[in-house]
Parts: C-alpha cells; sequence; structure tokens
C-alpha cells in the first residue's frame, strides 16, 4: 500500500544537513555514556494517534480522509493500518510500536468477536515482526471508548462490567505476551467519578485495587516477564481520577500491596495536567522505585486539556533525559509517541515529520543531558547541599538511633544554630544553559 510519499528510510546526515527528512542529532549507532542512542531512547510509535485518529475535534470531523477509514470491510481497514505501522517503522528506523486492542482490529458484535480479530491482526504482527525485527513495547485494552465503559472499567458501579474488563485484560495480556512485549500497560481513562452525588469512593478504590491484583496473579501465572504499568493522568474524560499522579498511585499501589509489581508508565501531557513538570513525575518515580516507561509528548501551557503535540522543545527535553540518565536508563521501558500531528497536518508525511523533528530533540536532549552527567557542575551542587547529612551523627539520626528527646538534648548542649546557605538556583541555572 502507497501511503507516504517518502519512499526509503530516513538517514543520519549531521547537524549541518539541510534535508529536512534526515536526522540531524539522532544517530542510532552513536555511543553515548557507553549506550547507543538507539539502546538509551528506545522509541515506539503508536497506533491510536499515528493512525486510528482521523483528525477529528468537538467541533468537527475527520481532516485526514485516510484510505482505511473509508474501507467497506473493517478488516481490511486493520490489515491497511497494520501495513502502514510497519511502514512507518522501517521508514523511521524505529524499533517498537504500541497499541490498545481497539485500535488494532474491529470490535465485532460480541467479545468473542473482537478477541478473534485481534489474535487474527497480532498473527499479522508476528509474521511482520519476525521478518523485520521490530518489536512490541507494549499493549494496552481499550476500556474507555464503548458507551458500557462511561461509568468506568475497573471501577465501574456495575459489576458486570469488571467481570467484562478482566475478559478484556486478559486477552489483550495473553495477545501482548505472545507477541513479546516488554511491558504491559493500564490507563483509567474512566477511572474516576464525575459527581459524589451518585458515586461511592471507598466501593471504587476497593474494585480497582482487586483488579490490578487479578492483573498482576495472571501476569505471574502466565509468565509475562515485563511489569505492569500504570498511566497516571489527573483528568479528562473523568472530572477526578483517581490515577491522578505519581504520588497518588504509590499511595494506592502501598495500600494494595503492589509497590514491588507495579510500575509508572509517565507522559509528559499529564504530569503537566496534574500541575507537575515531566521530570518532576520521573524524579519521584524514581525515587519511590517505580519508574518504568515514558509516553513522551508535549502539552500546551495555555490550555487545560491534553494536545498530545510532538515534544520539540530541546530544553525540556534535555531535563527530561537528566532524570532518565540518573534513573539509570530504561530497563524494559522506552519512548513512545503518545503525540498527534495537529489536524491541519493533513499530508501522510507530516507523521514523519513529527516524528524525526521529536526523534532529534530527544537525541540531542541526551547529548546536553550527558554533558551535565558527565561534568558534574550540577549534581556537586546538589551534593555540597546534603553534605552534612554524611556525618556519622548525622546518619544516626536519619537510620532512627535517636529519639525527638535525645536529638534536644544534643542541640542544647552544643548550642547548634543552622547556618542558612545559598541554594545558587541562578549559577545552576546559567550552568544548564551553557551546556544547551
Ligand atoms: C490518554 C492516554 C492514552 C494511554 C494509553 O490520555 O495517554 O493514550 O497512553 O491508553
Ligand atoms: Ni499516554
Ligand atoms: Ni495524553
Amino acid at each position: 500500500m502507497n501511503f507516504y510519499a517518502t519512499k526509503d528510510p530516513i538517514k543520519y546526515e549531521g547537524p549541518s544537513s539541510t534535508n529536512a527528512l534526515a536526522y540531524r542529532w539522532y544517530n542510532p549507532t552513536q555511543k553515548v555514556m557507553g549506550k547507543t542512542m538507539a539502546e538509551h531512547l528506545r522509541f515506539a510509535v503508536c497506533y491510536w494517534h499515528t493512525l486510528c485518529w482521523p483528525g477529528t475535534d468537538p467541533f468537527g470531523g475527520e481532516t485526514f480522509n485516510r484510505q482505511w477509514h473509508h474501507a467497506a470491510d473493517p478488516m481490511e481497514a486493520a490489515r491497511m493500518k497494520a501495513d502502514v505501522m510497519f511502514e512507518t517503522l522501517r521508514l523511521l528506523g524505529v524499533d517498537y510500536f504500541t497499541f490498545h486492542d481497539l485500535d488494532i482490529a474491529p470490535e465485532g458484535n460480541s467479545l468473542k468477536e473482537f478477541n478473534s480479530n485481534v489474535t487474527a491482526i497480532a498473527n499479522i504482527f508476528e509474521s511482520k515482526m519476525a521478518k523485520s525485527g521490530r518489536k512490541l513495547l507494549w499493549g494496552t485494552a481499550n476500556m474507555f471508548s464503548n458507551r458500557r465503559f462511561m461509568a468506568g472499567a475497573a471501577t465501574n458501579p456495575d459489576a458486570d462490567v469488571f467481570a467484562y474488563c478482566a475478559a478484556q485484560v486478559k486477552h489483550c495480556l495473553d495477545v501482548t505476551h505472545g507477541l513479546g512485549g516488554e511491558n504491559y500497560v493500564m490507563w483509567g481513562g474512566r477511572e474516576g467519578y464525575e459527581t459524589l452525588l451518585n458515586t461511592n469512593i471507598g466501593q471504587e478504590l476497593k474494585q480497582a485495587g482487586r483488579f490490578l491484583s487479578l492483573v498482576v496473579e495472571y501476569k505471574h501465572k502466565i509468565g509475562f516477564k515485563g511489569p505492569i504499568l500504570i498511566e497516571p493522568k489527573p483528568k479528562e474524560p473523568t472530572k477526578h481520577q483517581y490515577d491522578y499522579d505519581t504520588a497518588s498511585i504509590y499511595g494506592l499501589l502501598k495500600s494494595y500491596g503492589l509497590e514491588n509489581d507495579v510500575k509508572l508508565n509517565l507522559e509528559q501531557n499529564h504530569a503537566i495536567l496534574a500541575g507537575h513538570t515531566f521530570e518532576h513525575e520521573i524524579a519521584l518515580a524514581s525515587a519511590l522505585g517505580i519508574f518504568g516507561s515514558l509516553d513522551i509528548n508535549r502539552g500546551d501551557y495555555l490550555l487545560g486539556w491534553d494536545t498530545d503535540q510532538f515534544a520539540m522543545n530541546i530544553p525540556e527535553v534535555a531535563l527530561t533525559m537528566y532524570e532518565i540518565l540518573k534513573a539509570g536508563g530504561f530497563t524494559t521501558g522506552g519512548m513512545n509517541f503518545d503525540a498527534k500531528i495537529r489536524r491541519q497536518s493533513i499530508d501522510p508525511d507530516d507523521l514523519l515529520h513529527a516524528h524525526v523533528g521529536s526523534m532529534d530533540a530527544s537525541a540531542r536532549g541526551l547529548l546536553i543531558a550527558a554533558k551535565m552527567i558527565e561534568d558534574g557542575k550540577i549534581s556537586k551542587a546538589v551534593d555540597a547541599r546534603y553534605a552534612k547529612w554524611n556525618e556519622p551523627q548525622n546518619m544516626a539520626m536519619l537510620a532512627g538511633k535517636e529519639s525527638l528527646d535525645e536529638i534536644a538534648t544534643r542541640v542544647h548542649k552544643s548550642g547548634l544554630e543552622p547556618q542558612p546557605k545559598s541554594g545558587r538556583q541562578e549559577y545552576l541555572e546559567g550552568i544548564l544553559n551553557s551546556y544547551i
């Protein structure tokens, strides 16, 4: 199927290239701090924004007019999309892809029919993956589009919906496992509520915990090695969401006893909707031991919704990459382009420009972050701020070896008087800019 005007794989041509469809910074085999760029960045193309969204917005219909949205047979459309996904990966030189079950195959008239459609397309993936060496970063179940999920999926007041979701996730996890998927994602788009007048929060949280435990138990049962990843988002479509941000999910995982089995898939636009920076969410998840993977994109700071734009802002991406490197890099995770082109970008090749631009921004961000780490000025300043915690007395205090009254006695005896020191923020911002 002829979709893109571009026919040859996009290549690295270096910073001086004037070819708009070339990589200037992303050089997959270039080594940075001991690993290749491809190993660091682990890019993935997502199905939903790239192939499924037709360019609609709440005020207007489709703008893209993709062939598959007008195919008479929905399975024929599904096969077309699979072809275009693998063509996209080939042209971009990206190793991974991601999908919702509903992105890849039509629902049909029953769950049974849906499952068999999903399996049929997964079989196509299997042979395309074997031929091309492409891989699945993660799969996920869409439990928010169909009207049966309007009041939630696992947290639906109706127990029938909970059971239906269990059956849907079981199949999607089986398919993800069968394709060698490296993670399994759960984004709870409607796991929340609109009004307390019709909602029992305590009951819904119990359901969320049980559902997550069921998925974790099943993952172990079938020997799925990758982590289950929860993707936090504070709102949209549901007004109040239980999976608000890193901190709230950590609290829920602790209360369910699942903090060792479940990690997070963090997204830039979701972080800023929650009133955080992306790097805050990554640093916090890493400090709590639940960092997993990233949905890389960019929100609009002037708009209050999930615009899911391609990440192009180099200083911002550099701070993201700095946190990733500090966290030790990805293990099973990667950088999934949960990003969509604007609805006026109607040429197929706009999809290539978007990915290339964002991959280049990520590569530059990685190079800047590596400089930040290798130069060490920033981490030295941070270490200096905390230096007193390395003194034996203070280590003992932190380790719980002194009680409150013992500490008080010591303070009075020594006449301790804390001496404020500069936080040096502007100095550090200047250092950061010197790397960019
Ligand atoms: C929506 C989410 C979604 C997840 C996968 O806002 O980002 O796309 O990544 O269900
Ligand atoms: Ni996402
Ligand atoms: Ni999003």
